[in-house]
């Protein structure tokens, strides 16, 4: 998953902040995922408020603060910082885990095995390519600009570029940016595109849909829209893209893309998946059980009577999901938690 933004424009920058730090330790150190989760539904609950919070007590009326979260924005609130945060910062393992993980493909195991290997610094690392992986060398490579939240209009200007190449492949091909695009972010940590195409269906074959994507691939490839590979299969490619600039300036900022083709008869489970925010999609699919269904990237179906799930619902849109589970519908800039 990409890395997340902090709260920059929001007037509780610091609470997020420092909620953040919170989660990062969680997965980093403490390789706690509940935790971390938490700490991130809470930052993200206090992320979309819009006014400045003033105590404990009014951050937890919000969905996901709870009491000891609150305790700990009271201790921020009156003294400008957190003791357990400012014990973290002198966790020298956790400096280490932070930097390594803000590459693209160091997640937290990896990250400890080359902590344990000496690596602590970004120098390091570079001196030591030869213990990362392909996706990892390209995370080092572009590190910088790949920590660079992309601004909503360069998104729009990259995806132009990017549905005229697919529309050279096949006019039939469907395609749409998702993610926190999608949700009507102001930045995105990368732009994620879906493709589908009519004659592509569930029962087709895994080659067909590598042949599709391959095609869209290579065609964006030769006009130097898509620059760097970290991983291309039949169903998804991960790469590295950069906006064509007249000059050739050095400035261009290069940015990760991901480009998945699902089944037509697929694409609106993984529309909505792929769409977010995973707070959202927990919180759907946690409704889809109570409701006696199940829902993942692929399709919605019905739970039987033994538990077993039945044949894939009819799904023409988004909305067919939340009819189907007696939802209402939420469009996709609301998809918050
Ligand atoms: P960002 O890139 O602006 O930071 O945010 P994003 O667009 O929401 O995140 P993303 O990492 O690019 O993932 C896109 C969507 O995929 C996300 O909004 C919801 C869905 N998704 C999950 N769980 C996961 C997961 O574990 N990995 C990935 N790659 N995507 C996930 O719900
Ligand atoms: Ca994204
Ligand atoms: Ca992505």
């Amino acid at each position: 998953m990409a890395k997340r933004k902090l709260a920059d424009d929001s007037p509780n920058s610091g609470i997020c902040d420092m909620l953040n730090e919170l989660a990062e330790y969680e997965k980093n150190i403490n390789r706690s995922t509940p935790k971390f989760k938490v700490y991130k539904k809470a930052m993200q609950a206090i992320a979309g408020h819009s006014t400045k919070i003033t105590s404990g007590a009014e951050a937890k009326k919000l969905d996901g603060v709870g009491t000891k979260i609150g305790e700990k924005i009271d201790e921020f609130l009156s003294t400008g910082k957190l003791e357990r945060v400012e014990k973290i910062r002198a966790d020298e393992s956790h400096v280490a885990m932070s930097l390594l993980t803000k590459v693209t493909g160091i997640g937290p195991a990896a990250a400890q095995k080359l902590y344990k290997d000496g690596i602590t610094s970004l120098d390091e690392l570079r001196n030591n390519l030869d213990k990362l992986n392909h996706h990892q060398k390209i995370g080092v490579k572009y590190l910088n600009d790949f920590n660079q939240r992309i601004p909503r209009e360069e998104v729009e200007d990259i995806f132009k570029l990017v549905a005229a190449g697919i529309k050279e492949v096949d006019e039939k091909i469907e395609y749409k940016v998702c993610g926190s695009y999608r949700r009507g972010a102001a930045t995105c940590g990368d732009v994620d595109v879906l493709i589908t195409h009519p004659d592509y269906m569930s029962q087709s074959l895994k080659s067909k849909s590598g042949l599709f994507l391959k095609r869209v691939v290579d065609n964006l490839s030769s006009s130097n829209i898509l620059i760097d590979t970290l991983s291309h299969g039949e169903s998804k490619y991960m790469g590295v893209c950069v906006l064509p600039s007249a000059t050739d300036s050095p400035t261009r900022i290069h940015r990760r893309i991901d480009i998945r083709i699902i089944p037509k008869d697929q694409y609106f489970c993984g529309l909505l998946y792929f769409t977010g925010s995973d707070t959202f999609n927990q919180s759907m699919r946690a409704k889809c059980l109570e409701e006696g269904f199940t829902l993942n990237e692929y399709s919605l179906r019905k739970m039987g009577s033994t538990g077993v799930p039945g044949e894939h619902l009819p799904i023409t849109c988004e909305r067919d999901i939340f009819d189907f589970i007696g939802m209402d519908y939420v469009e996709p800039e609301d998809r918050k938690s």
